[in-house]
């Protein structure tokens, strides 16, 4: 078989499953063209993108200025490494910087990588800063974390699945409650070695979880009291996702490290950032840190008009408003309905839990019915459906999908 030809859905999945890792249980569909808020399958069906690649795709697939950006520059210069200057990163750093209102940015490809990198910044901030004693810093994280997946990340996961027979573990990992200050406030005090605290603004993978309001803003002044970091990871929460630029924007709190990813590039290529002002960043020296690609000038290009487009789109707005009307429409429905309990989220980072136990496959059975019904969506954990469509997704098309949705939950009471 010649590599390029033409391939059914079927035969492309049993190549998938011959010849590729089975580290994923995908929806059984094969996308071949995205477009906005739409994707098709290599069969020509039409589906609503409403996972957007994990939030990766806030801008819809295939934005022409991205796409635009990514091959001017890949026309023209796509990796030097850092082994030298390029013309490109500095643009991105200076527009991004100021775009988040950090003195810095240290550039690196995936969401997990620019994790790694910012628990790195804050050890390093520990010892040399905080006057932590060296290898005693103990950064604290919240139970049912999504971080990535690279040893250490899942060295504080508490997913056995993603964690069993990776060890031995990376140490220095104190776990909590999410949303739970006294829970906080007591490991703060625990331990003179605390240097800091990750957290996500909503716990996306654990179910879209919105923590109190107020949260945030307490979690970031407990830090402050004790001289702790307040580590934000925005990588799925961020780039207008919840209706504001950032989720932690929504109680104007401010990171101490901002980590950034997934729709930092709309998709369109690997790029993720960390940002902290000079006083954390400047703790990383020449040859501390780093990575082939990170930097490179596509990615620069690329995160560039990634933003730009979050902007002059203003889909931050649009996620706000479009969210509102979907929670609205579901609960209107909910109050009807005995197959969900709930829909929560913030602007389009949104969820719904079905009305069956965590083992039951039935949230699964309803996104393969939302698939045949023309909209894709999968499940975060057992009874639970996430729903996070492209923010450039209009009212129109918003309702479409939400008649969709009902209809097919329908087909499950
Ligand atoms: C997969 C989950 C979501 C993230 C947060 C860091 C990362 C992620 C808050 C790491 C990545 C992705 C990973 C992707 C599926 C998706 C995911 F289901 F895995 F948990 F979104 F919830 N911080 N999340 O959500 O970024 O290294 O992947 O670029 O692993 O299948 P990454």
């Amino acid at each position: 078989m010649a590599v390029l030809t033409h391939l059914t859905s079927q035969e492309a999945m049993d190549l998938e499953n011959k010849y590729g890792a089975h580290n994923y249980h995908p929806l059984p569909v094969v996308l071949s063209r995205g477009e906005g808020v739409h994707v098709w399958d290599v069969e020509g069906k039409q589906y609503y993108d409403f996972l957007s690649a994990y939030s990766a795709v806030n801008q819809g697939h295939c934005h022409p200025k991205i796409v635009g950006a990514m091959t001017n520059q890949s026309q023209t210069l796509t990796l030097t490494s850092r082994a030298f200057y390029n013309d490109m990163l500095g643009k991105f750093e200076k527009f991004a910087t100021e775009t988040f209102n950090f003195d810095k940015l240290l550039p690196m490809n995936t969401g997990a990588e620019a994790v790694e990198t910012a628990l790195k910044l804050c050890r390093k901030w520990a010892y040399e800063v905080k006057g932590i004693d060296e290898n005693e810093a103990e950064i604290i994280v919240c139970e049912n974390n999504f971080h990535g997946r690279t040893t250490t990340i899942i060295s504080f996961s508490n997913d056995p699945i993603a964690r069993k027979n990776f060890g031995p573990y990376t140490k220095g990992f104190i776990k909590i409650e999410y949303d739970n200050l006294t829970a906080l406030e007591d490991a703060l005090t625990s331990s003179k070695n605390i240097a800091g605290f990750l957290v996500e603004p909503i716990q996306g993978e654990a179910g879209v979880y919105v923590p109190s309001e107020g949260y945030l803003t307490a979690a970031k002044a407990l830090c402050e009291k004790h001289n702790v970091l307040f580590i934000a990871d925005e990588v799925q929460t961020g780039i207008a996702r919840t209706g504001r630029m950032l989720a932690i924007d929504h109680e104007e709190v401010k990171a101490d490290i901002l980590i950034l990813g997934k729709a930092l590039s709309g998709g369109a290529y690997p790029v993720s950032a960390v940002l902290a002002n000079d006083n954390v960043m400047n703790v990383i020296k020449p040859g501390n840190h780093g990575s082939t690609y990170g930097g490179n000038p596509v990615a620069a290009a690329v995160g560039i008009a990634a933003l730009e487009v979050i902007k002059d789109e203003n889909l931050a707005e649009n996620a706000q408003v479009l969210g509102e009307l979907f929670r609205s429409e579901l609960s209107k429905f909910i109050e009807t309905t005995s197959i969900v309990n709930a829909v929560r989220g913030k602007g389009l980072l949104n969820a719904i839990l079905i009305n069956d136990t965590e083992e039951s496959d039935t949230a699964w059975n309803i996104c393969l019915a939302l698939r045949d019904n023309g909209l894709l969506a999968k499940p975060t954990h057992g009874n639970i459906i996430r729903f996070a469509p492209p923010l450039v997704m209009t009212k129109e098309q918003l309702l479409d999908c939400v008649s969709i949705i009902i209809k097919t939950l329908k087909q499950f009471e």
